[in-house]
This record gives structure tokens, sequence and C-alpha cells, in this order.
């Protein structure tokens, strides 16, 4: 077993999932003023390290995603970020990307930029304490879209920046995201992410990126949101199970889902089913943002002094999702 392969193992084994805590700082202050908190360094960190302190991290979270600003952070103990994390069992990593910027030619779409210059970052994360890293394509579904420009030059920043993460030590999370925006069928969700996820792989592997060392984080199959024909959670994950078992080389360890603006309990139950009803090799699990941070959020924003309701509603929400990376999860649990 590679050293890689056994970073991703430890960070999504034993239903654990990631904490997607790597908002830019233009999305924490959406997020922040949203609920009427002022943006600043101080409460941006605050709220987060509330969440990394908690006892759901112990038990639930295998890895943390951090943003630049975050990681240069000293925690309100004096000691960093990294180590607060790692003390609780988990794993730190951080976004290397620096963004989606409009594509040259097809300037309705994006293209993932942050290539430059990304060895020597790497290298300053590393020495952090990141053992892991994250790297977003995003794209959207139309009439023309996703093109096959958008869907290439995705998956080839995506390769080179996983052979470079590689190279310094660290296991790449692959995060192809096909955006639920828009009023397409999940036969369409399901067709354009197929193509997009089969793309990515052939440039990974024409990148010798050594696949047993990477984390797949992909959307689930799911229709648009404003379609008028919804599937069922139970059709989400057969869907999704299919997608993955056609596209993904049987090498990667495991796939952890990005929520991508379902609610909470809508992302808690559709992995539950996935797991459920898996007839992969993958470890299926979560690494969601807004469907582990949404309530927490709403609590702490009412009072920012109340640590324990924040944690106490971060705490269940952790559980709830470590028992859907189980298929062990009910309404009732949920409920209870
Ligand atoms: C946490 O949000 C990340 C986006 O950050 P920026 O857009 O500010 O750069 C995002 O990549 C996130 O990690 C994934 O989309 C998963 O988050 P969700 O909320 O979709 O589960």
């Amino acid at each position: 077993m590679s050293e890689l392969n056994k970073i991703a193992l430890k960070i999504i084994s034993n239903g654990k999932g990631i904490l997607a805590a790597d908002e830019s700082n233009g999305t924490m202050t959406k997020r922040l003023e949203a609920v009427n908190v002022k943006s600043t360094p101080e409460n941006r960190l605050s709220f987060r390290e509330i969440l990394f302190s908690s006892d759901g991290m112990k038990d639930c979270i295998g890895g943390v995603i951090l943003y630049d600003e975050t990681i240069n952070q000293i925690s309100s103990s004096g000691e960093s970020i990294t180590n607060l994390i790692s003390s609780s069992g988990a794993v730190p990593g951080i976004k290397v990307d620096t963004g989606a910027k409009d594509l040259a030619n097809s300037t309705k779409e994006k293209v993932t930029e942050g290539l430059d210059g990304l060895r020597d970052r790497l290298k300053k994360y590393y020495d952090l304490g990141a053992r892991f890293t994250k790297w977003r394509g995003v794209y959207s579904i139309g009439e023309n879209y996703p093109s096959k420009l958008a869907i290439s030059s995705n998956a080839h920043a995506l390769a080179r920046y996983s052979a470079l993460v590689q190279e310094n030590g660290m296991v790449p999370i692959v995060e192809p995201e096909v955006l639920m925006n828009g009023n397409h069928s999940a036969e369409v969700c399901f067709n354009k992410t197929s193509e997009v996820i089969k793309k990515c792989f052939e440039e990974l592997i024409l990148h010798k990126v050594d696949l047993s060392g990477i984390i797949l984080k992909p959307n689930m199959i799911l229709s648009g949101n404003l379609s008028e024909n919804k599937i069922s959670s139970e059709e989400v994950s057969i869907k999704t199970l299919e997608c993955l078992k056609n596209c993904v080389p049987n090498e990667v360890p495991g796939i952890a889902f990005l929520s991508g603006g379902q609610s909470e309990i809508e992302a808690t139950e559709n992995l539950n089913l996935i797991n459920k009803n898996n007839n992969t090799n993958f470890i299926m699990t979560y690494s969601y943002g807004r469907a582990l941070q949404q309530s927490a959020l709403k609590v702490w924003s009412n009072d920012i002094k109340n640590v324990e309701a924040t944690q106490t509603t971060f705490n269940h929400r952790a559980k709830m999702c470590t028992l859907a990376a189980q298929g062990k999860w009910s309404s009732e649990l949920e409920n209870k």
C-alpha cells in the first residue's frame, strides 16, 4: 500500500467523511452576510474553529479542506489550525486552485486556474501540515454545455494539478462538479457527468497520476433544480452508482460526494441510499460544505458566543452524514 493510498484511506474509512471548509473569502462573506454576521478574518476563523474543536470532528470527520487564509491563521489556544485538526484525528487539507475564470472562446463557461507557481505553493502547504489538497472544475448544463472545450481544459488542469500534488507527497481530491442549476433531466445530468468524469480519468492516466492515491469528489446524479420531473432518492442512488461504476477505474479507493446545493437532509438521505445500494468496491462518503455547516452557521449567528449550541448542531449533522456513509441513517435517527 502506497503512502498516498494510506492517507486517502485514513480520510474516508469507517464512515468518516470530509468537512469542506474551504470557502474563499468571497463565498464565506456571502454565507456570513446571509445570516447577518460581519465577514472579518476573526469571525471567519471563530466559526471554523468552533467546528474544528467539536466532538463531531473526532467521531466523524476524517479530513478538513481549508482555505489559504485559514491555514495561515492561529487558533485561540495559540496552536496552528493544522495541529488543531490533526489532534482530533483528522487530516488537514487545502484548496489550491485559485478559482474558476471565464474560458476563452466559450466565455459562458469556466476553467479553473492555479497551475502557475503551484509546485512552490504545495511545498509551503506541506510544511504547514497539509496532507491532501483540493481543486474544483465546474461545469454548467445547458443546450450546448458543457462543451468539449470546457470538459477537456478542466480535465487537463485537474490532471496536471494531481500530478504535482502527488509529487509533493499529498493526496489530490479531484472535484469535477457538474452544477445542478437548470431545468435539465436526471438523464442529461447522467450523460454529461459521465462524459466529464471519463475525460478526467483519461487525462489523469495520461499524466501518470497514481489512481490509488486520489479521492474523487463528484456530484450526485440529480435532476436540475428547476426541473419539474424530480427523481426519487432511490433513483438518485441507482443512477449515481451506475455512472460511477461505468466511469471510475477500480484503483480509486474512494468517492466523497459534494452536496452541491442539496438540503442537509437530501444530501444525507441520498448518500445513505447510495451506500445501501452500493454494488461497487469504492468507499462512498461525503465531502460536504453547505450540507454540513448550514444549520450550525444559523445557530452560531443567533449568538456567536454560544459555542455549545453551535457544536451540538454540527455534531448531529456530522453524525447523520457518517451514518449515511455506512448506509445506517434513518429519518427516526435524524429526528431523535
Ligand atoms: C466550500 O465551498 C467550496 C467552494 O469554494 P469557493 O467557490 O468559494 O472557491 C466548494 O468547492 C466545496 O468544497 C464543494 O463544492 C462542496 O461544497 P458543497 O457546499 O457543494 O457541499
